[in-house]
């Protein structure tokens, strides 16, 4: 009830800082400052925007000193910088992270309570940061959190988007995208550094000179502004820095037609240049040979590489020369979307420091390291050789010295292997002529590594098999991780509270402080208050989504979620196979026992992909269909969660019984949302893949409901010829299900046949296998579902996934890339608090 969470609210736990009357009286006179002086308004006219930006300055300001003090350390301590390059950093919401990682979100509270304010409807008037589509932008957000809290010199370099993933509408069933302009109001998280612009070539030609050396020359120039966002480390006093690069027209740009007397055009005309800044490709796992992509990539690479350089020549180690630049910057590329950079600083290297190829080459290769995502080959980048000629001339140039170069060094290694140089070469020749980008990394970085111990083993067995056998060494595992902060201090006070009640507050940022739990296994009072505090924030969430959603869903009902971008090898109709078994089942047998289920499943579907906007109609039509039929009662609901997103996200995850994370073995490179349910509370239907399989090994077999063919198998079966089209004969469960997607049972009454490509896809090619994996996951939920039933097994299995959950901490992920591939040492430190001490 209210009054329950109220006096909750009010009992002021330390985990969340603690509100002394000092801060709060602080707070409110900053935050009254903030609303006169920045804001221009008083209590009569504010509206409760002016409310969060006055409380998101008055935030600020808690920030400025450390920030400013943390980057003196870095001067005056010299420690070797780690840049973190990502086309994405889906970093959500910045007011709630920045109190918790400050420890201020008990004295704003208060503060914001005498005021007669309330702090969570002020936090959600803050639109996400979403600079991401999915698992690898979000990745990219929980490793700045957790550089900072292990106080690490570290810096993300990405794009400032115009705007961000695009706006998921659901209108009668079908996706609509709007555009996400998420800077319409300001963003107070940012400063603008003008003072900054560096210049960005493209086009243009290469001009040799006498001597043989080359230039490039006769390039278009656009310029790269950097916005720095701060970085808070959890309570230690440490700020880094996001900086994000949006490009901007030189004040030359078309002077020619200026000259001419096309001045209005001339002006109209440098959208073009800043339009490399303006959106975010919204692709997850596909690659889209844009040239305004490739221009993307080098626009980051460039401008931040230009940066890192500056920032060296300044610092106190540079004696002159670049022969101790590997001892002094990592650069970690987070898939090859950064992978120009490579061939960049070989440029800058060689063209303009005038450095010898060997010399510069030995010095990118232990600069550089590479993280792979994935193995599905749509995603892999190949760019074709005709566009890289015609944006980036030298790069291609240099791309084909290192290729050179490299192949020779191949066919002394494997003399007249002729087959393994033609399959190594980083240009492929068949059809269009392409670079592929993933070999360039291999070639390129010293470290080299996947994202879960199953994928990092696939694609030395695979992708990369021919690379694995010429260097073993340079093939690391590195477990994904998620930051503890956001995915459980923020998102589940009531959850935090407990775990800190019972094993002491160290777990925030020593997760596997949680295993102390399994001494609580069989305390039947402490499985009783975990029950509660998952039945509170199941309330919680049903009362949301009959605000949001308008749509009632029973909190008392098993809540089976699956949360993920649409994708086919994610199998979202496996799970929808699953749902229409259930509803005939009652059908067939209305009077006939039934754990109640609310399944609910959201994601945003690439605007071009089709099959994937055709499973979320799917999805919305089954609901319609199900959530219509009075024999089903309120024993089966599906809800399809509209804008799936990082701040939906923190709402969902504590309210979920059942993880749906169900992905072909082989295909899932790691996943973190499952990492999410798990360190929430929610128990796993699962595949081996990714990362449920060292999920699963954590926290035993016996507390996972794991089904599904392994990566063995899948290989096996492929080999030997996959005919999906058996298992619909065979089966009669299945084969009922399938008619009915077929049908028409869930089309429209216009369009019977709407769903028919659903039905071909499945049984006669069905890529991802599900017909073949249907069986076992049928068996795996109703598992689950009589699981459920015996709530005293149910919440000892929840006691225990939490337990087991320290390894997917993302501190204990970044701690290995620190010691492992960037030698630097993440010692979590903590600084003087700008008040204490000078440094
Ligand atoms: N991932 Cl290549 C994405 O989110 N987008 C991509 O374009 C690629 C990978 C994901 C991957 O699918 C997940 O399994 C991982 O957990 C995640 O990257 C982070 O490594």
């Amino acid at each position: 009830s209210a009054s329950d969470s109220d006096i909750e609210k009010r009992r002021g736990l330390s985990v969340r800082g603690i509100a002394e009357v000092a801060n709060v009286v602080n707070i409110k006179k900053t935050f009254n400052r903030h609303l006169h002086f920045t804001l221009v308004k008083d209590r009569n006219v504010a509206t409760p925007r002016d409310y969060y930006l006055s409380l998101a300055h008055t935030v600020w300001d808690h920030l400025c000193s450390r920030w400013i003090r943390t980057h003196q350390f870095y001067y005056q301590q010299d420690p070797k910088r780690v840049y973190y390059l990502s086309l994405e950093f889906y970093m959500g919401r910045t007011l709630t992270n920045t109190m918790a990682n400050l420890g201020l979100t008990q004295a704003v509270e208060e503060a914001l309570y005498q005021l007669g304010l309330d702090l969570e409807d002020i936090e959600e008037i803050e639109d996400d940061a979403g600079l991401g589509n999915g698992g690898l932008g979000r990745l990219a957000a929980c490793f700045l959190d957790s550089m900072a809290t292990l106080g690490l010199a570290a810096y993300g370099y990405g794009i400032r988007y115009d705007y961000g993933i695009f706006q998921q509408k659901i209108a009668d069933g079908w996706q609509v995208e709007e555009p996400d302009d998420w800077l319409r109001f300001g963003n107070p998280w940012e400063k603008a550094r003008p003072e900054y612009l560096l210049p960005i070539s493209f086009y243009g030609r290469v001009d040799v000179g006498p001597d043989g050396s080359k230039r490039w020359v006769d390039a278009q120039t656009v310029l790269a502004m950097p916005y720095d966002t701060p970085v808070p480390g959890f309570g230690n006093n440490n700020c880094n820095t996001l900086r994000l690069w949006t490009a901007k027209a030189p004040q030359s740009f078309n002077l020619h037609s200026f000259n001419s007397g096309e001045y209005i055009s001339a002006v109209c005309d440098r959208n073009q240049a800043e339009n490399i800044s303006r959106v975010l490709y919204p692709n997850d796992n596909f690659f889209e040979g844009k040239e305004l992509r490739l221009k993307q990539e080098y626009f980051l690479v460039a401008a931040t590489l230009q940066d890192i350089i500056r920032r060296f020549r300044n610092s106190k180690s540079y004696n002159h020369c670049f022969d101790n630049f590997a001892d002094k910057v990592a650069i970690q590329l987070n898939d090859t979307h950064p992978s120009l950079a490579i061939p960049e600083l070989m440029r800058i290297f060689i063209d303009q420091e005038k450095l010898a190829w060997d010399a510069a080459w030995s010095i990118c290769v232990a600069t550089f390291a590479y993280t792979n995502h994935t193995i599905l080959p749509e995603a892999l980048e190949r760019w074709p050789v005709q566009t890289l000629a015609k944006c980036l001339p030298r790069h291609l140039e240099i791309i084909y010295d290192i290729n050179q170069r490299f192949l020779a060094y191949v066919s002394e290694r494997y003399p007249g292997d002729m087959d393994r140089i033609r399959r190594m070469s980083l240009v492929e020749e068949d059809g269009c002529k392409r670079i592929n980008m993933a070999y360039l990394c291999v070639v390129g970085s010293h470290a080299v590594n996947g994202v879960a111990r199953i994928h990092s083993d696939l694609i030395k067995k695979h992708v990369f098999k021919d690379f694995y056998e010429l260097w073993p060494e340079r093939f690391q595992n590195k477990t994904n991780g998620i930051t503890p902060r956001r995915w459980l201090l923020l998102c589940n006070p009531g959850l935090s509270d407990l775990l800190s009640d019972k094993i002491g507050p160290a777990w925030i940022t020593d997760l596997d402080q949680l295993r102390q739990l399994t001494d609580f296994q069989d305390n039947e009072h402490v499985l009783r208050e975990l029950v509660k505090v998952k039945s509170q924030a199941k309330r919680k969430f049903a009362d949301f989504v009959m605000r949001e959603f308008k749509v009632k869903i029973d909190p008392s009902s098993m809540f089976d979620i699956q949360v993920k971008r649409i994708h086919e090898y994610k199998r979202q109709l496996l799970n929808c196979l699953h749902v229409i078994t259930l509803y005939n089942r009652i059908r067939d047998n209305p009077k006939c026992k039934f754990v109640p289920r609310t399944v609910m499943i959201g994601g945003k579907a690439a605007p071009g992909y089709h099959m994937a906007k055709l499973i979320i109609k799917l999805i919305n039509s089954v609901a319609k269909v199900i959530n219509n039929d009075p024999i089903v009662g309120n024993r089966l609901r599906v809800l399809f969660l509209e804008n799936y997103r990082v701040s939906l996200a923190e709402k969902i995850f504590p309210a979920a019984d059942l993880s749906e994370q169900i992905s072909t073995a082989g295909t899932e490179a790691s996943g973190t949302g499952n990492m999410k349910f798990m360190l929430n509370g929610a128990l796993t239907i699962g595949t081996m893949d990714g990362a449920n399989v060292e999920m699963c090994e954590e926290m035993g077999r016996e507390n996972m409901f794991v089904f599904g063919m392994s990566v063995e198998e899948v290989e096996a079966l492929s080999r030997s010829g996959y005919r999906p089209a058996d298992h619909y004969a065979s089966s009669p469960e299945l084969r009922r299900c399938l008619d009915m997607i077929r049908d028409g049972v869930f089309s429209p009454p216009d369009n019977a046949g709407l769903f028919r490509d659903v039905f071909d896809s499945l049984v006669y090619h069905d890529r991802f296998m599900l017909l073949a994996d249907y069986k076992d996951y049928i068996r795996a939920q109703d598992l689950a579902a009589e699981t459920y039933l015996d709530q005293a097994k149910w919440s000892r299995m929840c006691l225990l996934n939490i337990a087991a959950a320290g390894k997917f901490s993302s501190d204990r992920t970044i701690s290995e890339y620190a010691k492992d591939i960037w030698n630097v040492d993440p010692h979590g430190i903590k600084l003087p608090a700008p008040h204490e001490s000078p440094l």
